[in-house]
């Protein structure tokens, strides 16, 4: 069954500093859809408790509960919503290309993305020394996107006029943070000009800032 609306909020299980969670949060938001937050503090391992393990088995948020669904993984979640409250389909296509081209991304955003940009900023959020491999596996990504959107708008475009996907917001996050983990996104223009392209969406929301060390500045 397919609606545009939930019956009830949904529920999204969250901490204010995740970007996994704040890709979710977005979504939710630039689609209009009710939600509540519930909090889970990480840093006091709140995501380890017996009630949660229930909700996700490996005990990392974000988690969603939507009437009877719950729901873990941030790239599942958002297909989820996309598949479901998305009535105009633009956010995740349809067509083989379109498809694959976001799921591309996707995977992108759980590999060089989770365990480059958001280590080295985790790094610097918790105080520990980041290892120099991470920063140059995240250059050589931001190298790959800064080329990339050189020829188009958002990341899964197929053409030069083609709208924002769940592809989008799966980088964003992690992405428009990394000068907290203290790496500059001044040599790449055009990543740059695509997160100027994220924010200025109707009902855009950001994650909150954390300082952002010198070097970075
Ligand atoms: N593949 C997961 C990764 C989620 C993830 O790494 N969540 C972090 C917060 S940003 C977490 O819950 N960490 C706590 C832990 O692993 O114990 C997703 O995309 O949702």
């Amino acid at each position: 069954m397919s609606t545009t609306r939930p019956a009830t909020p949904i529920r999204l299980y969250y901490h204010a500093l995740s970007g996994h969670v704040h890709r979710v949060e977005l979504f939710l938001t630039l689609l209009g859809l009710p939600f509540e937050k519930v909090e889970i503090d990480i840093f006091k391992r709140e995501q380890r408790s017996p009630a949660f393990l229930a909700r996700n088995a490996f005990g990392q948020i974000p988690v969603i509960d939507d009437g009877e669904l719950t729901l873990a993984d941030s790239g599942a979640i958002l297909v989820y919503l996309a598949k479901r409250y998305d009535a105009s389909g633009r956010w995740l296509p349809e067509d083989p290309v379109g498809a694959a081209k976001v799921q591309r991304w996707l995977s992108v955003a759980a590999d060089q993305l989770a365990n480059g940009p958001a280590s080295v900023r985790f790094s610097a959020l918790v105080g520990r020394p980041c290892d120099d491999s991470i920063v140059k596996q995240s250059k050589a990504l931001f190298d790959v996107m800064n080329s990339e959107l050189a020829a188009q708008p958002f990341l899964a475009a197929s053409t030069p006029t083609a709208a924002p996907t769940i592809a989008d917001l799966a980088l964003y996050t992690y992405t428009a943070h990394v000068p907290e983990g203290g790496i500059s996104l001044e040599p790449y223009p055009n990543v740059r000009a695509w997160l100027a392209r994220i924010e200025a969406l109707p009902r855009f929301v950001g994650m909150q800032r954390s300082p952002i060390p010198e070097s970075a500045a």
